[in-house]
Formats: structure tokens, C-alpha cells, sequence
């Protein structure tokens, strides 16, 4: 038994059953041990894909993903995929291998300080300098990334750690960890701030997605029934149907739904972590705000809570509500201008423009994703349009990352979802530069078996920044870019690709994409004038229509 033994055997003792990876030379022995061993080793063409998959897993699953890559070059690749759990509080564990420790017969070669990298990038990050102490750090590793609040744990295992022998050592066991819940004294203050509001909402935050919450929180908003609205990832936290949506913040003030949180005396934030870009924004006046979290809140110039209820989020809620249930005669105070915000949003989702409208591709996205479906963004204009429009009725059917927002994550993201449920759509949406940022992962779902339909969206430009720099008034300059034919670019990874070549043809060309199984890439151009005609001009107006009623 050897390092790498004790390391896999902890990864098993841990449930893990892939790695994603590029490996290096120092990884042989990990390898080797792999291949004897239950896990199965998944090969990225790019390691920045191996992390998004891994941290994907855990933001589904509550359970690290792991990544895996050589020591300077691979693991300098690993950086965005740490920055993007530690922001997106998505559990995941990275292994990375180094040189010997014990002597240097490379000297420096490839040798970059890895650990220090990773250190301000994750949660701990830790040099294994002995077999003896894998089993224990594994362990430790796994725990502080998923405890609360989740996030990415590094591992460095030097090649010659990995190929020392050692007397095989047990895993160290894991157990369940039931949290402490809120405190009665804190639960009383926060039903008090309730009964006394006049005009309530609940938002709930991007924590407010932890699998397995959106029962009890569909549970808490039903018995309560005041009116709710999400972050961006805060979204389908609380199952479809319960006519309390409001909508969701994808900008952070004079959009619709602030109509009601401009109104709102008390916001009841659920889960809202400051990563997110925020949701609306506290000032001198305004709103007070309850915070609900698992832990407490992170004060910021804009987001200064004025109590905060503290504790596993499920059953604090439920005593929250045992509290307050047929006590709040002024709960849906807010509720009648919900009709008119969700029609706004409605407006112009069937023109037939080509090529399409932003609207008309996340209504026609709608109509081909069952409720449990799961649509995949990478980064770009698109994000802020899927975050108003769309509406999910079930938790994390919506996968959008408004934490580190990178680029190129989107493909990864939903390969990651297409492998945990074989059974459920899944679609990427991705914009012409993001999709190219990771686009060789192409040949990686193709090798898996994947059923995928990745929709590329193009505008043959940064849209995103052109539209900045657009609404900032510069000059229209320096973010156009050509595009590869993606049709003949898929079909040299052996993927199917089709164009959508009129305004009516999005639907049919994605219900055959899905129907035909496999990867399937489908091409979609986008017109978006869209975002300055309405996300500009027009709620310009509305916020200061609606600033002069208020
Ligand atoms: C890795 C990375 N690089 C740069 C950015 C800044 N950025 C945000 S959106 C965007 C443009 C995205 O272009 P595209 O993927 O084509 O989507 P579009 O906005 O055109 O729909 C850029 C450059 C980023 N978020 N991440
Ligand atoms: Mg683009």
C-alpha cells in the first residue's frame, strides 16, 4: 500500500464514484490506484471543464466533486473552477500532484507554488507531507467542504508521498450532522418583525437552492402566503404553482419586480449570499430586513440586515412558521401587483422576429423543457433575460452562475447535470464567446454517452460588453469577433448541429435535438436590440415613473 492507495481508498470511504481530470506524470501512482479501485477516472480536455463538472456535482448534490490535475501548468488551469465553488459556495475537492518533496532531482522544473495559489482561492488548502495522515485529511477536506458554507478544499499529494509505502490505515468513518437550529429568543424577534410588517416579502437567496431545502421552504411560503421573490440563483427554490411568485432580481433596482420590493417595509431575505450581484439595494429609509441563513450575514454597503434568524435554514423556517401561521392578516398586502409585473415580463416572448428576440428564446426554451428539466447558462446577455423570463417551478432547474459569472462554465455545468440524471432534458444555452471558451469539451460528452443539446446563441460578439459599453454611452468598439460554421464544427466532433433559420423553428429544431438522444447542437442568431430598447430606455422610464408614485 502506497500513498495513492490510502488517498483513493479515503475518495471511496468518502462515495465517490468520478474524477474529472487532465493527469500528469505526477499523478501515475493515483492513476494506477484508481484503475484498481471503484472510482472511475473522467478525462477533460481542459482541466477549467474537470473543475466546473466537479463543482457542478456538489451544487446538485450536496457532495464534493473531485478534480483532479498535474502539478504548475494543470493545476494553474484548476484556478477558475476553485474560484468559481468558493464563490458559488459549491462543495468540491481538488487534488493536485508536485514534484518530490523529499529530494529534487527536477529541481524547479514545473514547479509553481501551488498551494499558496490555491490558499485565498478555497477554503483550506493543504500539502500532504505523509501517508500516514491521508486518511484523516481526506476526511477533514470533505467536511469543511460541504459544511456550511460549501466551498472548494485543495489537496496537493507530492509524487513521492504518493509512492511511499505505508501500512494500510482504515478511513476515518463519516457520520450524519444534524445542524443547530435558531434559537427561540431569535425566533421570537423574527415572527415580532413580521406580525408588525405591513407590507412583508420573502426573498429567497442563492442558499435558499441547497438540495433538498425546496420543500421546506415551499412549505414555509405556503403557510405564511406572503408574496416571494428570488435572486438569480435563487431560483425554483420554492416549487411552481403557488401563485406568490413575484419574479426574479436579475438587475439590481427599476426593474418590474422592484414595484414590490420598493414597496415592501419588510423583506424577509432567505438565504441571500452577497456574492450574488444585489438583488436590490439597501439604503438610509428603505425596507428593514430579516436575514434567515445558515449562518449570519455579510454585511456589506448594501445589504445591512436589522435582525437575523440563524441556524439549519429547513427546520428554523418551520418553527418560524409554527409562530405565525393565521397570524398575519397583512401578508399578501403586496400580492395585486403581481399580475402586473409577470405581464411585463410576458411582453413580446411570441414575435416573430428573425433573427430572434432574447424574450422569444427563453419563452420557446420554456415550451420544449419539462418542469424538471434542467437549462444550463454560461455567462453573457443572455443570463440577465433567462433570470427575468423564465420560470422554473422546481429548485435548481435553472443553473446559472451570478457568483464569479465566468465564462465557459455553461457546457461543463450541464454535462455535469446530463450525467446525474440520465432520465431529465438538459440543455445548455451559451453564447458565441462563451461557448469557444471550453468548446473541445464537445469530444468529452460525446465519449460519455451524454444526451445534451448545447443552443449557442449568436451575435458574433460580446454582446454583454457591447451592450455596456453601449449604455454607458462609448462608442460601439472592439468586441465583434466571426464565428466558426457550428453546424460543420459539430460534426467534426461526431455531434449533430442545426441552424434555426426562422423565428418559428427554435422549437421544433430543439424537440427533435432532444428526441434524436446524444449530443446535439443547435445555432440559434439573436437580435439584441432588445436589451437596450427594454432594459435601458424602457425601465428608465418605468424607474422613474414609478419613483415619482412611490
Ligand atoms: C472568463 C470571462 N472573461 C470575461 C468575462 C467578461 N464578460 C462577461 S459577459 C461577456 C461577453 C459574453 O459573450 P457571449 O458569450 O458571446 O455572450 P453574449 O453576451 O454575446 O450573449 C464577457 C466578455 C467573463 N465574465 N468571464
Ligand atoms: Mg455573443
Amino acid at each position: 500500500m502506497n500513498g495513492a492507495d490510502l488517498l483513493v481508498s479515503a475518495l471511496e470511504n468518502e462515495g465517490v464514484k468520478q474524477i474529472f481530470g487532465v493527469p500528469g506524470e505526477e499523478n501515475l501512482d493515483i492513476v494506477e490506484a484508481l484503475r484498481r479501485s471503484t472510482i472511475k477516472l473522467v478525462l477533460t480536455r481542459h482541466e477549467q471543464a474537470a473543475a466546473f463538472m466537479a463543482a457542478t456535482h456538489g451544487r446538485l448534490t450536496g457532495e464534493a466533486g473531485v478534480c483532479l490535475s498535474t502539478l504548475g501548468p494543470g493545476a494553474l488551469n484548476l484556478t477558475t473552477g476553485a474560484a468559481y465553488a468558493q464563490l458559488g459556495a459549491m462543495p468540491m475537492v481538488v487534488i493536485t500532484g508536485q514534484k518530490g518533496i523529499l529530494s529534487r532531482k527536477q529541481a524547479r522544473f514545473q514547479v509553481v507554488d501551488v498551494v499558496s495559489t490555491m490558499t485565498p482561492l478555497t477554503k483550506m488548502a493543504h500539502q500532504i507531507i505523509s501517508p500516514m495522515t491521508i486518511p484523516s485529511i481526506v476526511r477533514e477536506a470533505f467536511r469543511v467542504a460541504q459544511q456550511e458554507r460549501p466551498g472548494p478544499v485543495h489537496l496537493e499529494l507530492p509524487e513521492d508521498i504518493a509512492a511511499e509505502q505505508a501500512p494500510e490505515i482504515s478511513p476515518v468513518p463519516s457520520h450524519p450532522i444534524v445542524l443547530p437550529v435558531a434559537h427561540p429568543a431569535a425566533l421570537d424577534r423574527a415572527a415580532g418583525l413580521i406580525v408588525e410588517a405591513e407590507r412583508p416579502l420573502i426573498m429567497l437567496g442563492a442558499a435558499a437552492s441547497r438540495p433538498r431545502l425546496a420543500p421546506a421552504l415551499s412549505d414555509f411560503v405556503r403557510r405564511l402566503q406572503i408574496p416571494f421573490f428570488n435572486t438569480q440563483m435563487g431560483k425554483g427554490a420554492v416549487a411552481g404553482g403557488s401563485g406568490l411568485y413575484m419574479g426574479t432580481a436579475a438587475l439590481s433596482e427599476r426593474d418590474y419586480v422592484h414595484d414590490a420590493i420598493d414597496r415592501a417595509d419588510l423583506i424577509i431575505s432567505v438565504g441571500h449570499d452577497t456574492v450574488e450581484k444585489p438583488p436590490f439595494l439597501m439604503g438610509p429609509g428603505g425596507p428593514r430586513v430579516l436575514h434567515v441563513g445558515y449562518l449570519p450575514a455579510t454585511v456589506e454597503e448594501v445589504y445591512f440586515p436589522h435582525a437575523e434568524l440563524i441556524g439549519d435554514v429547513g427546520p428554523s423556517v418551520a418553527l418560524l412558521a409554527d409562530r405565525l401561521e393565521g397570524r398575519l392578516p397583512r401578508a399578501g398586502t403586496l400580492l395585486p401587483l403581481r399580475e402586473q409585473i409577470l405581464a411585463r415580463l410576458g411582453e413580446r416572448a411570441e414575435e416573430s422576429r428573425y433573427p430572434l428576440t432574447p424574450q422569444r428564446i427563453v419563452h420557446d426554451v420554456r415550451q420544449v423543457m419539462p418542469e424538471e428539466g434542467i437549462v444550463c447558462l454560461d455567462n453573457g446577455m443572455y443570463k440577465i433575460w433567462f433570470a427575468r423570463n423564465y420560470r422554473t417551478r422546481v429548485a435548481n432547474t435553472l443553473l446559472l452562475d451570478n457568483a464569479l459569472a465566468t465564462m465557459g462554465a455553461g457546457l461543463p455545468s450541464a454535462m455535469m447535470a446530463a450525467m446525474l440524471y440520465p432520465t431529465r432534458r438538459v440543455l445548455a444555452v451559451c453564447g458565441d464567446g462563451g461557448f469557444m471558451m471550453n468548446s473541445q469539451e464537445l469530444e468529452t460528452a460525446t465519449r460519455l454517452g451524454l444526451n445534451l443539446v448545447v443552443l449557442i446563441l449568436e451575435d458574433n460578439a460580446y454582446g454583454m460588453i457591447r451592450w455596456k459599453q453601449a449604455a454607458d454611452g462609448f462608442p460601439d468598439f472592439g468586441m465583434t469577433f466571426g464565428n466558426p460554421d457550428f453546424v460543420a464544427y459539430a460534426k467534426a466532433f461526431g455531434v449533430r448541429g442545426s441552424r434555426v433559420e426562422s423565428a418559428d423553428g427554435l422549437v421544433p429544431t430543439l424537440e427533435a435535438a432532444f428526441g434524436g438522444g446524444g449530443v446535439h447542437l443547435v445555432t440559434v442568431p439573436i437580435d439584441y436590440s432588445e436589451n437596450m430598447r427594454v432594459l435601458v430606455d424602457e425601465l428608465r422610464t418605468h424607474g422613474s415613473k414609478n419613483r415619482g408614485r412611490s
